[in-house]
């Protein structure tokens, strides 16, 4: 209502804008900064057109044309009325009898973080949301946010994850909403005071999370209890989850035996889980071996069964049909197009695999496939973030990648000019891995193990020299960290002498000794969202702050104009919010002055708005 105001002023009409346009009426400030709004969001778009940072767009249409029509009427019941009916004690004994497989859809979350660097937007988010509540009611779940959705949100996309969820909420009405939480790790990469995850805790769920997955990469009860417990308390359900990891059939393993998850499940169930989740991060978990740990689980202990994997081998299909056969509640998949390698199984094939058996998930293998060229238009416009893998790859039983970390390490290899010895990255990655003490890997001990090994490749050094003399050489702040226990004790204890040998020397960092005074109130006060992030990742809300103070709420610029600006000539059509629609068209550029700032001749809903930009290149 405010923007529709100021776009009938008759001074903005007329294209007669000055800075102390809304200052002169003060009728408007009443409201909200509203003009700023337009023009803040015409300053991005004129930067992103003339820097291009992400290069030409994909010759891709508008994904949302590839929509089918949205279903009438309401969503119907799914889920989260079962939740909210049975609480979540009740819905966990609900999932454990029923006959129907619960399937989880993962598209929102861990397949574009698996595949395309997370960086999928809101925007592609919500406009596929009230087709999935109401064309696939039957699912479990959503996993739409945590893991490093957060992280990104903030530092990449220049948008607000809390808003995010919201949203979603909204418009998943029916299907109960799942995040990864990293333990005492929340959604950052170390550990935080308890009262900083409590406060997380409470204030996603009040945003609208009704499950969450929880996990500890040196899977240590110590580190997951306070998050279980603060789940317990916000009165949401706890998937207490065991990474996978190593394979239990194999005669020689010593470390990750079914006897060692056994112990960790019964710490799980005894720090209050209402489910258990099989957290298979790297796709490691063979069919025998699902079969053998998903039967033991079910059968000791009273809970429900979850099972997540990768399909970074290509193998985890049958994995799912031998945890099938062992009676798992749950799994996970996500839409085809975003589907398979260090993504999750396809969620069509899961359907064609388990229909017309007793197990049939009741989802719909035709609503998905009228779902799939949305995602493959989608994915098509996020070109830039793709890692690179082009088939499945077998390699991984060797070097245990998980898979969100196995695009992100090919991404980070070509940055640094590795690209063509990625193989080298994998075979130093496993010899890291060895080197300290054969760990769970994943976020963020996986990140520990690859600064080592992409430290090792790019500064020449042999692990054998390495393991020899580790204090001679200027290790990643991540590996001492590690080395010290700042992200809790490792399965297999620690690696000596070479622990003792790194660490010798080095000047101890300042622990981190609980919260402050100061920091405990703005957790308290109004805005205990932004207190949420500056406390868990510093760097990315500021620069998440200074960007939405430039740019305003980015979230509602289509992605394909947000990636690579505008077409001249080609007309922009940006809801700022329902009932509000700005037509931007871009008609003729400047070339760059001699401080390298251009012009942009600009209309928005018809009226000149010539804007400026710095040519950056
Ligand atoms: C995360 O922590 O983000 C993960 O997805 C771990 O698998
Ligand atoms: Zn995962």
């Amino acid at each position: 209502a405010f923007l529709n105001a100021v776009l009938n002023e008759p001074d903005f009409l007329e294209g007669r804008t000055y800075t102390s346009f809304v200052d002169d009426r003060p009728h408007l400030t009443s409201v909200s900064t509203g003009r700023d709004r337009a023009s803040r969001l015409l300053s991005l778009l004129a930067d992103v057109t003339v820097n291009r940072p992400h290069g030409e767009p994909p010759p891709v249409p508008d994904p949302r044309k590839k929509l089918p029509p949205l279903p009438d009427g309401d969503p119907p019941p799914g889920s989260r009325q079962q939740l909210r009916e049975l609480g979540p004690e009740g819905f966990a004994r609900w999932l454990r009898e029923r006959q129907q497989l619960q399937v989880t859809d993962t598209t929102l979350r861990d397949a574009h973080q698996s595949l395309l660097a997370t960086r999928l937007r809101t925007f592609d988010m919500l406009a596929a949301a009230p087709h999935i509540a109401r064309m696939l009611p039957e699912l479990f779940s959503a996993e739409v946010w945590g893991g490093a959705t957060f992280d990104v949100a903030l530092r990449f996309l220049h948008e607000d994850p809390w808003e995010r969820l919201e949203r979603l909420r909204e418009a998943l009405p029916n299907i109960c909403l799942q995040m990864l939480l990293r333990g005492r790790n929340a959604v950052g990469y170390t550990g935080y005071p308890d009262d900083v995850v409590r406060a997380f805790v409470e204030e996603a769920h009040a945003a609208g999370i009704d499950i969450f997955r929880i996990f500890d990469a040196n899977n240590d009860i110590d580190q997951l209890r306070p998050a279980i417990e603060a789940v317990r308390e916000a009165g949401a359900v706890a998937e207490g989850a065991l990474c996978y990891t190593g394979d239990l059939s194999d005669p020689r393993e010593d470390l990750y035996t079914l006897d060692y998850y056994m112990r960790l499940a019964g710490q799980l169930v005894e720090a209050g889980s209402h489910i258990l989740c099989i957290k298979d991060m790297a796709g490691l978990l063979k069919a025998p071996a699902a079969r053998r740990l998903i039967g033991a689980l079910r059968q000791e202990f009273g809970l429900p069964v979850h099972l997540h994997t990768h399909d970074t081998a290509g193998g985890q299909l049958a994995t799912y049909l031998a945890a099938v056969e062992a009676g798992v509640d749950a799994i996970d998949g996500a839409a085809a197009p975003l589907s398979g390698m260090t993504s999750q199984p396809n969620l069509s094939a899961i359907v064609a695999a388990t229909d017309h058996t007793e197990r049939a998930t009741g989802l719909s293998l035709e609503a998905l496939g009228d779902l799939e060229p949305y995602w493959e238009a989608v994915r098509s416009l996020y070109a830039p973030f793709e890692a690179g893998l082009r088939s499945p790859t077998g390699t991984v039983y060797r070097h245990e990648i998980p898979g969100g970390q196995l695009s992100n390490l090919r991404q980070q290899a070509l940055a640094m000019g590795l690209a063509d010895r990625f193989e080298e990255v994998e075979r130093l990655y496993a010899r890291c891995d060895e080197l300290l003490g054969r760990i769970v890997k994943v976020t963020p001990t996986s990140k520990v193990v690859g600064d080592l090994a992409l430290y090792l490749l790019s500064a020449g050094i042999e692990p054998e020299e390495l393991e020899e003399r580790p204090g001679d050489y200027d290790l990643p702040d991540s590996v001492i960290g590690f080395l010290r226990g700042e992200l809790g004790t490792p399965p297999g204890g620690w690696p000596e002498p070479f622990r003792t040998r790194a660490l010798a020397g080095r000047v101890e960092a300042a622990t981190n000794g609980g919260i402050s005074e100061a920091d405990r109130k703005a957790l308290e006060g109004e805005d205990r969202r932004a207190a949420l992030n500056r406390l868990m990742l510093p760097g990315p809300a500021k620069e998440y702050e200074s960007n939405r103070e430039r740019y305003g709420d980015v979230s509602v610029v289509p992605t394909r104009a947000f990636l690579y600006g505008l077409e001249t000539g080609e007309e922009l059509a940006v809801d700022l919010e329902p009932g509000v629609r700005l037509y931007i068209q871009l008609e003729a550029m400047t070339d760059p002055d001699e401080r390298g700032i251009r012009t942009l001749m600009l209309t928005m809903n018809g009226q000149p708005r010539p804007v400026d930009a710095q040519d950056r290149s």
